[in-house]
């Protein structure tokens, strides 16, 4: 069952995030930084954990890349929260990080966490070859960096103030950095981990990134994302482009279920060593938050 393995895979990540926290000093920071990684779906670290169960990869390397995933993540949305970006009072359904404590402890808790995400990755427990924990490293800062989610966040920002709503394409394109650069880069790491082929997964992540993205509109517009704490509707609220308003409700979800096809067609070749994340894919377009 789905929805089982998702808990599953965020229980242990959780359970990481206590040992690694706990080894550090016990300050204000540090339990904002426990806070922050709290209460997550942790779709991208059960990415990581089943692409490396896909590739025979033990579990107890594979939670070195689940949990950095998790804590860039984390990053990405205390930051995403500050006044200076989205301005949220609600993150998980709980006061963000900047309203429990304040604007400077979320910037800080933020730039640990990024750090933390690369600590993980390049710890020899993650993986004893120095090439692979270097390909892991490399490849997480070219995808949460300005290739990557920062590059997808800046042209987000600058399409507030811009004068002609984005295209289809312009949309797909910051998209594919803002949020799909950290799902494909999850979906690839037990690829990495194994030294094999990196391809099919690639193209999983992709596909389900974007779905994930054009959903993430769909909930918005549907008004189920109130109850996890998003300002319901808020970008065609500003008059932004969105998935939804250039192809319509109906249309975007066909696009997104036409992404899960794709996505899970990429898989065949693994067989049903793949259900698994198959059906995360098609978690993906029947979430509600
Ligand atoms: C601040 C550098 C910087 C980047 C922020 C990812 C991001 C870029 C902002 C988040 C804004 C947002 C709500 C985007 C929609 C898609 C998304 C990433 C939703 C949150 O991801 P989930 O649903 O969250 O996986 P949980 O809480 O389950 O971890």
């Amino acid at each position: 069952m789905f929805p089982f393995a998702l808990q599953d895979a965020a229980t242990r990540i959780q359970s990481q995030f206590e040992t690694v926290l706990g080894n550090l000093r016990p300050l204000p920071l540090t339990q904002a930084m426990g806070y922050a990684t709290r209460g997550g779906k942790a779709l991208r670290g059960f990415l990581v954990l089943e692409g490396a169960a896909l590739h025979g990869v033990s579990p107890d390397r594979a939670i070195w890349p689940a949990t950095a995933i998790e804590a860039i993540h984390a990053y990405s949305l205390v930051h995403d929260d500050l006044p200076a970006m989205d301005d949220d009072d609600l993150r998980r359904g709980l006061p963000t990080v900047h309203r429990k404590w304040d604007e400077a402890t979320a910037i800080l808790v933020g730039d640990a966490l990024q750090s933390l995400g690369f600590e993980l990755v390049a710890d020899p427990r993650c993986h004893p070859d120095a090439g692979v924990r270097a390909d892991l490293t490399l490849s997480l800062a070219q995808a949460a960096g300005a290739r990557g989610m920062v590059l997808g966040q800046a042209l987000d920002i600058a399409a507030e103030t811009a004068t002609t709503p984005l295209t289809l394409d312009q949309i797909t394109d910051l998209q594919a950095g803002k949020t799909g650069a950290l799902i494909t880069w999850s979906a690839m790491a037990g690829a990495r981990l194994a030294g094999a082929d990196t391809a099919p997964l690639r193209r999983f992540g992709d596909a389900l990134g974007l779905a994930f993205q054009i959903w993430d509109d769909v909930l918005d517009v549907e008004g189920d994302a109130e109850t996890v704490g998003k300002a319901v509707g808020k970008d065609a609220g500003r008059g932004k482009a969105t998935f939804v308003s250039l192809l319509g409700l109906e249309g975007a979800k066909r696009r997104a279920a036409q992404l899960v096809h794709e996505a899970c067609t990429a898989l065949d070749i693994y067989g049903e060593k793949a259900e698994t994340l198959k059906d995360a894919a098609r978690f993906v377009i029947s979430r509600r938050n």
